[in-house]
This record gives C-alpha cells, structure tokens and sequence, in this order.
C-alpha cells in the first residue's frame, strides 16, 4: 500500500469537567488526529501529546514539528506492506514515542482495513486466542477540591456501571483520601496514580496503605527512574505498577530483571505504537506481570485502538478506557458506551478501527490542519 497522502488536524476539545493530576489540572484537551491515505482507504491515528509538557515532554506542539518536519516526510510515497514494517522508517527519529504512535496507529489501521479485519483481529493474529469481544475497563478520577466531593464523584460513577475506580494522588492528597474512599467503598477494586510526584524517601506513606488492600499503585516515583522502583516495590505490600518509566520493550525488560513493578500500565501511544506495546504484552505475559491498558483522555479514534490492545488474551486487568460521555459532550467519532451490567466496553468489530468520524465535528474543533503528499 503506497503512503500517498497525509492530513495533520490540530484539535482543541473542551472537557466536560477538569481533570487534576499531580502535574496539573486540565480544561481542554489539546491534541493531534491524523489521517494516512492509501488506495483509497484512510487510517487514523490519535497523537495524545497535549497542552502542556506535564506528562511526557512532548506536546502537541512538538509532535506537530516532528510529525510535519521529520516522521511524515519519512514514511511519505513508502510501499506499506504491514504495521511492522514502520517503526524502522521512524528510527532515525530519537525519542518522540507520542508523536510516533499516531503514525503507528494509521498503519495498523489502514493494512487491517486492507485485509477486511479489524484492528483487534489484526493485533490478535500471532495469538490462539481470538480477540476479546468486550474488555473490562475503569475510571480514572482527578483531584478534587475535597475529599467529600471525591467520594461523590466515586459514587457517580460507580452509579454509570464503572466497576473499577482509579484515583489521582500527590503530596498532601494521598493518605486521607485513599483511607476514606476505602471505607466508603469497602467492596470496590480502588487504585491509586501518582504520576511520579513522590521519592524514595516517602516509603512510609506508601507503607501506610498496606492494609487499604488497594489494586495498585501507579508510578509513585520519578517519571524515567525504574531502580528506585526496584527499592521501593519490596518495602510495600500494595502492587506496584509503572506507567511513565517504561517507554520501549526495551525498558519492560529492565524492570522485569530489576523487579521493579508487580503490574504494567500498556499505553501503546506512550511506546511508540502498537507493534511496541505488543511486544510488552508477550514479555509481560512471559514474566507473569499483571497487565492493562492506559489511557491519555483520547477521542474515539483513539479509544478504538486502545480497546483492540485491552483486547488481547495477556490483558488481566481493567483498562483506563471510559465511555466517550466520560470526558466529551460531543466527541469526533461514534460514540463509546459502558456495558452497565459488567463495566465492560464492547470492542469495535468493523474493519480497521470500525468507527465513523464526524468530519463536521473535527472541523469544528480543528485550529490548525496541513496536508502532505
Ligand atoms: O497517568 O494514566 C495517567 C490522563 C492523562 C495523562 C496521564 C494519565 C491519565 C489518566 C486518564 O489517568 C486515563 C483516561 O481516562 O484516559
Ligand atoms: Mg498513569
């Protein structure tokens, strides 16, 4: 399949509520879509770097310079064969694993729609087991202005059918919240993400929740830093798990041989892409991890390829992948809804990501588009 042509749509969408982690507080989302033109099919791809370097360093700035300057002029007038082949073409590109996976994305969207699949069969297709046709997911919650309006936020979305509840912590909003989410919810799987805003030093915090019997707890330490992970995991009782710290296979390797987390958090956009992430999933599998999928307030096209990873048969664990209404009043793609009776989201079966875009509403929201051919 010839790469003929690529659109780079920079978009801006309100979010139906603010969403505070410990690097910030988010009220519009920013964000890449792109669309790969091939033989008449069209693939797309959700780059999730966004407003501010409180993450990744990549934003959606620097993924639009890198995509228009360096990785699109790389893949352009190339004879795609299969998603694999890819990843080679962008290696001469250092780092920017954001910017890569919205390309990766549109590959493996494009050739799974070539061959009449959809993007989960085509990921499943080294496995005996077929794709999931729904996947368990949950709900990641942001800080909140207190601990009561935590607890009714939970019990809002435990009413919608969200089955596990994710939340946001950080210096200061850790210990209180968690003891008081878990006696609110005694029968409720509770996690908690730091997104690296505490040290080593800080052990006895983490320490002080053994007994809340929490799911896990994600990336409490710094954002690249694996070893102290490695120290800390042994000190805990609570699952440890690392979202940040891994950006390759490569890096879920060193964890494993350092021990440094019980669970990975697979976001196939934070590693380059889902040939990547598939890689993760097998080591992960082979290593007995517990294994799910992240999520980075994607739109639909994204939530599509983040349900056909969440997939697969090594995915243990529900994924921070929430119904559309989650985030958006009104999104640029079909609609996701939560199957209320198990909290699970049906996997899209049509070929390639199976959903329609609204191109009215991603005009609407787009500030900025190019094309390159
Ligand atoms: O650390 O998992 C994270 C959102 C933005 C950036 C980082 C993270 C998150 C989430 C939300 O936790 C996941 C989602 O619902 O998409
Ligand atoms: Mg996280």
């Amino acid at each position: 399949m010839k790469i003929e042509r690529i659109d780079l749509y920079y978009i801006s969408m309100p979010l139906v509520s603010p969403f505070g982690t410990s690097f910030g507080t988010q009220l519009e989302r920013d964000c890449l879509i792109l669309a790969l033109h091939s033989e008449g099919l069209t693939g797309w791809g959700e780059c999730v770097a966004t407003n501010d370097p409180g993450y990744s360093y990549e934003t959606a700035v620097t993924a639009w310079h890198i995509l228009s300057d360096f990785l699109i002029p790389a893949v352009l007038g190339k004879e795609l064969d299969e998603p694999e082949q890819l990843q080679g073409w962008l290696s001469k590109v250092r780092g920017h694993p954001l910017a890569k996976a919205a390309l990766d994305q549109a590959a493996w969207d494009v050739t799974a729609q070539r061959d009449g699949l959809s993007f989960a069969q085509k990921l499943a297709q080294p496995y005996s087991e077929d794709p999931r046709e729904r996947v368990k997911v949950g709900v990641s919650i942001g800080t909140q202005p207190s601990i009561a309006q935590t607890m009714d936020v939970i019990a809002q979305h435990l009413d919608e059918g969200y089955g596990r509840i994710k939340l946001k912590i950080k210096p200061g909003w850790d210990i209180k919240m968690a003891w008081q989410a878990r006696h609110t919810f005694p029968d409720v799987p509770v996690m908690l993400d730091a997104n690296s805003a505490y040290t080593l030093d800080d052990a006895i915090i983490f320490q002080s929740m053994d007994e809340l019997d929490l799911l896990m707890i994600e990336q409490p330490l710094g954002y690249e830093d694996i070893y102290d992970h490695s120290q800390l995991r042994p000190q805990i009782k609570t699952p440890l798990c690392l979202d940040e710290s891994i950006h390759s296979a490569e890096h879920a390797r060193y964890a494993i041989a350092l021990q440094a987390c019980d669970i990975i958090n697979i976001k196939p956009t934070r590693v380059s892409g889902w040939t990547e992430a598939r890689k993760i999933h097998d080591l992960g599998v082979a290593h007995g991890l517990g294994l799910w999928v992240g999520g980075m307030l994607e739109t639909g096209v994204g939530r599509a390829a983040q349900l056909a990873m969440a997939s697969l048969p090594g995915i243990s664990l529900p994924g921070d992948i929430s119904a559309t209404s989650r985030y958006y009043a009104k999104d640029i793609a079909t609609p996701f809804y939560l199957n209320k009776e198990d909290s699970t989201i049906t996997v899209p079966t049509g070929p390639g990501l199976g959903i329609e875009i609204d191109m009215a509403r991603l005009k609407e929201v787009t500030l900025k588009q190019e094309s390159f051919a």
